[in-house]
């Protein structure tokens, strides 16, 4: 996903010359807006976590990218593209390092683990929409 903060501020462009440039195909996408029952339903992972209200809000607070992205080895490369979940603990050149704002506004979500991001792209995309 590219976060709130990201379409925000005019990074969309930006942020997809990386990911494809850093050689992942992308199997589906769509640009779209998340309302509080969505994102809360998304990350109900940290529904126990102290930040979960103000993520649940900020993810909700705008429009955002979904995408599905193919790589040999794409959950362990896109976490190293985007950096740490703290975008002033990211390394030089990585995507939160050059556009997120803050821990909470930080530009791009990736999956965790192969599993994960089965269940990710499921909650947004149909059969139908990919490739
Ligand atoms: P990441 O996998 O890097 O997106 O990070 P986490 O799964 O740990 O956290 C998910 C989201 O929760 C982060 F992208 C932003 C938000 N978060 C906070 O707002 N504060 C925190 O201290 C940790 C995470």
């Amino acid at each position: 996903m590219i976060k709130p903060d990201a379409v925000a501020n005019g990074h969309i462009g930006a942020i997809l010359d990386q990911i494809i440039k850093a050689g992942f195909k992308i199997n589906a996408m769509k640009y779209i807006a998340l309302t509080e029952q969505t994102a809360g339903k998304f990350y109900e992972v940290h529904k126990e976590r102290p930040f979960y209200g103000e993520l649940v809000r900020f993810m909700s607070s705008g429009p955002i990218v979904a995408a599905i992205l193919e790589k040999d080895n794409a959950v362990e490369d896109f976490r190293k593209l985007i950096g740490a979940t703290d975008p002033s603990k990211a390394e030089p050149g990585t995507i939160r390092q050059l556009f997120a704002e803050s821990i909470g506004a930080n530009a791009v979500h990736g999956s965790d683990s192969d599993e994960n991001a089965q269940i990710e792209g499921s909650f947004f995309f149909s059969a139908l929409e990919k490739f």
